[in-house]
């Protein structure tokens, strides 16, 4: 174990890291990149990374090459490093494993010719993403959205590109001029229909640079795969870098917490030497990716996202904090089971109510310290996906929606409490939602009123609907009094 206080973890130091650190079951010096991922952030460290570190021992040409859109903040963090950081799982038994997966690093601004020229580079097999909901710049109905400041930008082809669907035109565009294959492009966001969203937004932006022959050749040649992504993965903060400077003997800049529960759903459009390598480090394949990815949006982060906006407003700070109020918890619960399991279709290999009971113990980890303000934020993105389309979906099937519009409602004082106390949004619409709820009064029928104009949270069906209305206005009412035995219906 290295006794010098400030030594990095690194390649020279991986070797006398303390014996009960897991370390990389293959050679590094021997792997390859076959893989860039856009949005490197902790995320994907703490998933995707980890499967293609599984699958470094079955196949040394699947490395990564991570590739920031904008911050240079995990270079800076991790080129020192080799590359390596480590993962540690909170959980009762915690393990501590360093992940040597990600063999390159490039910042997109700094880089634009390294990351064109890795796109094109034959040995590469995947393209992944992690860039969050607003990193698609999408219409609410799921389109590229083409008026989005940034596509327009991207469009004028002055620059360096800024936004994924820009960066892939380039890219893609190379490898279709080099004579190259397509390749899987593997979304990996929170988003419904991930990937033939994106494989849409980009044969959408090819045509809109005027690239007719590679948007066919998109639509032919390039596979975009759904995906649904699971593992509950809290922010770094300095205790962990304390807690993992303890466990490996060295410092490490970027460590990444999670739970020990990890789930990657796949579409089933891999080669089979692919397939038998996602599968070896444990994804699941399935051709009705549908079904679980709805299932997880719609449970796990739909009370996510109920549980972040309620939960703040009465004072809790974590989702395990908000899981011990009784009545918070028996309610999150009977939302799940009476009004977001309706709305769902099982499949082979997933029992829904099983799967509510899975979900709620996760929340429960005491050793997991997750923010309810890491959850709150980008709320009109997540919205839509994790709790409209359940209560569209109720209303036209004539269901309850009393619980449903609690998350929804509490976005709403969420988002003018913090206007009101100067507190900055983090929300790509931050702006607009800063104008208009610095008008709110509190008062139910003006403030919903207001908020229901947002037309890309709220297409305009919903907004038109007077039982939601209502049913929002009846909420934000007994939230706005803190009467919480009634702002949670049972
Ligand atoms: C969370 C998700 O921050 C959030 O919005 O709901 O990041 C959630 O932790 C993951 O989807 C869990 O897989």
């Amino acid at each position: 174990m290295s006794t010098d206080p400030i030594a990095r973890l690194s390649n020279a130091s991986l070797a006398n890291l303390k014996a009960s650190v897991i370390r990389p079951a293959y050679n590094r010096a021997a792997t390859s990149v076959g893989v860039l991922h856009f949005g490197p952030g902790a995320f994907h460290r703490g998933h995707q990374a980890v499967y293609f570190d599984q699958m470094l021992s079955h196949d040394p040409s699947l490395a990564i090459s991570a590739v920031s859109l904008h911050s240079d903040a995990v270079r800076q963090a991790l080129a020192p490093q080799d590359g390596l950081y480590s993962l540690i799982e909170r959980e009762a038994e915690p393990t501590v494993r360093v992940i040597g997966s990600v063999r390159e690093i490039l910042t997109a601004p700094r880089s634009a010719e390294a990351v064109l020229t890795r796109l094109a580079d034959p040995a590469l097999r995947f393209v992944t993403a992690t860039v969050t909901e607003k990193g698609y710049c999408l219409t609410p109905d799921g389109q590229l959205d083409l008026d989005h400041p940034l596509v327009i930008e991207d469009l004028s082809g002055k620059g360096p590109k800024q936004t994924l669907p820009g960066w892939l035109f380039e890219g893609l565009r190379r490898r279709q001029r080099a004579g190259l294959n397509g390749l899987p492009v593997i979304s990996c966001d929170n988003l419904s229909g991930n990937g033939d969203g994106l494989g849409a937004s980009m044969v959408a932006y090819a045509k809109a640079a005027g690239d007719i022959d590679l948007a066919q050749w998109i639509s032919d040649e390039v596979r975009f795969p759904n995906t649904m992504v699971d593992s509950i993965t809290p922010a770094t903060d300095e205790s962990l870098r304390a807690v993992a400077a303890e466990c490996l003997g060295v410092i490490d800049a970027w460590p990444i917490q999670r739970e020990r529960f990890t789930q990657w759903v796949v579409a089933d459009q891999l080669s089979e030497a692919d397939s038998e390598t996602f599968q070896s480090a444990g994804v699941t394949l399935t051709g009705d990716v549908a079904a679980f990815e709805r299932a997880k949006l719609r449970l796990l982060n739909g009370a996510h996202s109920t549980l972040a906006y309620v939960g703040l407003a009465m004072g809790y700070e974590s989702v395990s904090q908000a899981m011990a109020d009784p009545r918070l918890a028996a309610f999150i619960e009977r939302m799940m089971r009476q009004d977001i399991i309706p709305s769902l279709n099982a499949t082979r290999g997933l029992d829904l109510e099983v799967y509510v009971g899975q979900i709620l113990e996760r929340f429960r980890n005491p050793a997991i310290v997750h923010k309810l303000s890491q959850i709150a934020c980008d709320g009109s993105q997540k919205l839509p996906v994790r709790l409209l389309e359940t209560i569209a979906q109720a209303l036209a099937k004539g269901r309850p929606i009393h619980r449903l519009v609690v998350g929804v409602a509490a976005w709403m004082h969420f988002i003018r409490r913090q206007s009101q106390a100067s507190t900055p949004i983090i929300d790509p619409m931050w702006q607009r939602l800063t104008e208009l709820s610095l008008a709110c009064t509190g008062e139910p029928a003006p403030d919903v009123g207001a908020f229901l104009t947002l037309e890309s949270v709220f297409v305009q069906q919903l907004a038109a609907n007077t039982h939601l209305r209502s049913a929002l206005e009846t909420a934000y009412g007994h939230m706005r009094d803190g009467q919480w035995d009634l702002a949670l219906p049972m």
